[in-house]
């Protein structure tokens, strides 16, 4: 313990962080413990020159010279594009088949806009059966193997703070169906919190303030986890990123992956059609000659209403945060002393800090600096990355908010929507009330059917009835 609490009082005084030892002598011995673990953490060759250009002062947004709308493929084939559909979505299943693609969710955001007790990946929100995210997410590889013979390994980034949670959750359901051996979870790094003039925040006298360094930071997860070594073991070349707040999401989409393997893309991503102006997601554009994702708040809004000369939005792809990363390439990015960093993005925040008398303080006012990374900054650094526009409703609906907009009530419904439309798709005959909204609850589960070709060999004719009030349940 002397040894390691030395060590820490020489690096933080060099720096004029020793503040955060301020409390030592009248920490009790599990305390002064927890403090150095925390300390442990806080990496001060990353945070340092943070401090001086993103802490201290809070630079102007420095925008490209050039922002044109980036060019994205179609959800829908037309007769020209048709036979590379077709041909894509055989390299994409052959690549599921031989084992060379793995799903990878990032769950290690702390959730606290839907103010759930958890990690998030735990949050009930299946239609019929309340089957929580991670296990919609689980059912989706069974569905997978199912279909392509062949189970897709699962990685998992979680953060410390929820990361115990998360395994025991697993462990208590049985892994879904899964193996315990077909997924792997790693935590994230963390960054501290800093007060406005520079110093690092304290939470408690023996806690530094520190949170998840952001989606970003999941590729020097995988690296230093050993994802990346494992996945290299194990031949898998192509990595499924997804969120864990999106059960629509399709974490293992032969399409997309054929396309993404069949240009040589090192990261792929999936765009929708904005539903407004500002909606709250990422847009593609080019940026000075460069594909990239600028975050809503980032994009000026004469761009974010800008209109072609037909009327139609200039900027209409908002990114839903699914990409494809080959292995390759995350391995390029984070290899030690390859030079390359994401950027790091500001965000003033609301956090329990200890003020100089150790008392514990809650602000009503942002009162910190947190940095985070973003993962899509990393498409502007790979070898002809790609965008694929698929359809909001079959794919997109994520738990946000407690209420609202991206909340568990829209999220269940576009769940039963879209089982509506797939059973009817199959000419099953499903209740509508006069609004035209499902009058039956409706859950498919993906282990029973991926889509709605593969539910209707499922179904292989068999007669459905469903009357209105009735539950449904395809599992
Ligand atoms: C994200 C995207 C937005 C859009 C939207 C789609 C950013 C900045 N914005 O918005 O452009 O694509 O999603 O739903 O990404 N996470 C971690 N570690 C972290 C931080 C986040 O694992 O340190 C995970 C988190 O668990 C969640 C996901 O990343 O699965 C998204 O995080 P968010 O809720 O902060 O992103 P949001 O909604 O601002």
């Amino acid at each position: 313990m002397t040894d390691r609490l030395e060590h820490h009082r020489r690096r933080l005084a060099a720096c004029g962080q020793d503040h955060l030892l301020r409390f030592w002598s009248r920490l009790d011995q599990r305390q002064q413990a927890a403090l150095l673990d925390d300390l442990d953490q806080v990496d001060l060759d990353r945070c340092l020159p943070l401090i001086d250009t993103l802490v201290r002062v809070r630079p102007a947004p420095v925008l490209p010279r050039h922002i044109e709308p980036a060019e994205i493929l179609p959800a829908e084939a037309d007769a020209a594009r048709a036979p590379v559909y077709a041909r894509a979505r055989e390299v994409g299943a052959r690549a599921v088949a031989e084992g060379r693609v793995a799903a990878f969710t990032v769950a290690g955001g702390q959730g606290t806009r839907l103010g759930f007790d958890g990690p998030k990946g735990a949050f009930p929100i299946s239609v019929v059966r309340d089957a929580p995210l991670f296990q919609l997410f689980a059912e989706f590889l069974l569905g997978v193997e199912r279909r392509y013979g062949r189970r897709p390994r699962w990685y998992i980034m979680t953060s410390p703070s929820n990361h115990a949670e998360t395994l025991a959750f697993f462990e208590r359901h049985g892994y879904f169906g899964l193996a315990a051996e077909d997924v792997m979870m790693f935590s994230q790094a963390q960054m501290p919190a800093f007060l406005p003039d520079g110093r690092i925040a304290l939470a408690e006298p023996h806690r530094v303030a520190l949170s998840p360094d952001g989606h970003g930071g999941s590729l020097w997860a995988l690296a230093a986890g050993g994802a990346l070594r494992d996945m290299r073991e194990r031949g898998i070349e192509q990595i499924s990123y997804f969120q864990v707040d999106n059960p629509l999401v399709r974490p293992i989409d032969p399409l997309f992956i054929g396309l993404h393997i069949g240009t040589g893309s090192e990261m792929s991503s999936k765009a929708v059609v904005k539903a407004d102006d500002t909606e709250r997601v990422g847009n593609f554009a080019v940026a000075d000659g460069r594909l990239c994702v600028i975050e809503y708040s980032d994009l000026p809004d004469e761009l974010a209403r800008a209109r072609t000369p037909a009327g139609q939005r200039l900027f209409d792809a908002g990114s839903i945060a699914v990409h494809l990363l080959s292995r390759a390439f995350v391995e390029r990015l984070t290899q030690p002393g390859s030079g390359v960093a994401l950027p790091w993005h500001r965000a003033d925040k609301k956090t329990q800090v200890v003020d100089e008398d150790g008392r514990i303080v809650t602000p009503a006012t942002p009162n910190v600096v947190k940095l985070e990374m973003f993962v899509f900054d990393a498409i502007p650094l790979a070898h002809n990355p790609l965008v694929l526009y698929t359809r909001r409703d079959e794919e997109f609906s994520p738990v946000k908010n407690a209420d609202g907009v991206d909340s568990p009530a829209t999220t269940r419904r576009d769940l039963n929507r879209r089982a509506a439309r797939w059973l009817e798709q199959c000419n099953v005959c499903v209740p509508r009330d006069p609004a035209g909204e499902p009058a039956a609850r409706i859950e498919i589960s993906p282990r029973f059917a991926l889509d709605p070709d593969d539910l209707r060999t499922r179904l292989s004719g068999e007669p459905l009835t469903i009357r209105p009030g009735d539950s449904l349940l395809l599992a």
